[in-house]
């Protein structure tokens, strides 16, 4: 049933392991964090949008017309996008009010854009009655996103959102959309996830990606793979050989090593053995920085000073370029790390680092007003 207003959230993620391989239909295992967006939309007459955010002053206001793919939204566009879709669709939406309310830090590679998508098109549906199941939804939501804002992305983020339940990290099949849940218990054996955001973001973070993604595309065509995901790690090194040029066969050695990484530490959680993935962890951040060339110095400082401090393992996570490090590491070390990344950073000249140790929270959900 249709309803003048509707209020649900969505959580940012963490990505534990298998970064960049979403676009490529290989395996990624996030969970989703505590902090969110809250989105409330509410039926106002017209056919207009008016978009508001407790982040920002400015109010976006846009009628019926301004809403296409191509203008120039910022943040707005995540928001204007699902009201895009859901018209494309076939579906007839009057004038609406949005307010969005987020504590997901935004540029720290912690998927605040998908946690505002993913918020605004369940509210949204949820008052035009639409019916979307969480499939519709997800495939919705990454329309957004690669269709209307242009960002060329994968879909790891908005399953994130949409999928995932408390206490446990989702292991993803980007190529079925077949998803599992996977028991993340950390501080049932002492340990803690912190979170380092390194404040740091790459002016050219948007081209950067989209030049991976084509790679990979390249090297899979060459191979005659449909994607990276048909190569396992036995057939790695002969198709290396038959790859032209040290860039294609880098990317495509991370993309096969990490789906690899990822599987293992599923297989590790399953196993009750949280202790035993920092290796894994600290790989991947190793094939990030050699392979696919995505880090920046801030991130293998906290990387570097993180396992100095005792860290059993510590990655970036994210789309890279900037954005935050995660650390796996006996909870009681979790103080010493902090101040021992603050002091590497402020030695560095880099911005003072913000850090917060999370755990697995629950996915998308109706907020109940009262
Ligand atoms: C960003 C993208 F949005 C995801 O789709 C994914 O590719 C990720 O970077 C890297 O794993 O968050």
């Amino acid at each position: 049933m249709p309803r003048t207003s509707a209020t649900w959230a969505a959580p940012g993620r963490v990505n534990l392991i298998g970064e960049h391989t979403d676009y490529n239909l290989g395996f990624a295992l996030p969970f989703a964090i505590e902090q969110s967006c809250t989105a409330t939309v509410t039926v106002v007459d017209g056919t207009g949008l008016v978009i508001r955010s407790a982040q920002r002053e400015d109010t976006v206001t846009l009628a019926e017309d301004d809403v296409r793919p191509g203008a120039d939204l910022d943040w707005a566009g995540y928001v204007a996008g699902v009201v895009w879709a859901v018209r494309r669709d076939g579906a007839r939406v009057p004038g609406l009010d949005i307010h969005v309310d987020s504590t997901v830090p935004v540029g720290a590679g912690l998927s605040s854009s998908a946690a505002l998508a993913c918020s605004v098109a369940l509210a949204v549906q949820d008052v035009l009655g639409l019916g979307l199941d969480r499939d519709a939804l997800l495939a919705l939501t990454r329309s957004v996103e690669n269709d209307f804002v242009g960002a060329p992305t994968g879909g790891l983020d908005q399953l994130a959102a949409l999928r995932c339940v408390p206490g446990h990290a989702l292991f993803c099949d980007l190529r079925s959309l077949q998803t599992r849940q996977v028991e993340l218990d950390v501080t049932g054996h002492r340990l803690a996830i912190l979170v380092i955001d390194t404040r740091a973001h790459h002016a050219h973070a948007s081209g950067e990606y989209r030049e991976r993604r084509d790679g990979c595309e390249r090297a899979a065509a060459l191979l005659g793979l449909t994607s990276l995901r048909e190569l396992d790690m036995a057939g790695l090194a002969s198709a290396l050989e038959r790859l032209p040029g040290d860039e294609l066969r880098r990317y495509t050695r991370h993309v096969v090593t990490e789906n690899e990484r990822v599987l293992r530490t599923v297989e590790l959680l399953d196993a009750g053995e949280p202790e035993s993935i920092g290796p894994l962890l600290t790989a991947s951040h190793a094939s990030l920085r050699d392979d696919y060339r995505i880090t920046v110095p801030e991130l293998d400082v906290a990387v570097e000073v993180a396992l100095r401090t005792g860290a059993l393992g510590a990655r970036m996570t994210g789309g890279g370029f900037g954005g935050s490090v995660i650390a796996l590491l006996p909870a009681e070390l979790v103080p010493a790390c902090e101040r021992a990344v603050a002091e590497a950073f402020a030695a560095h000249g880099f911005l003072e680092p913000r850090t917060f140790v999370t755990a697995a929270a629950g996915g998308a959900r109706e907020v109940v007003p009262g």
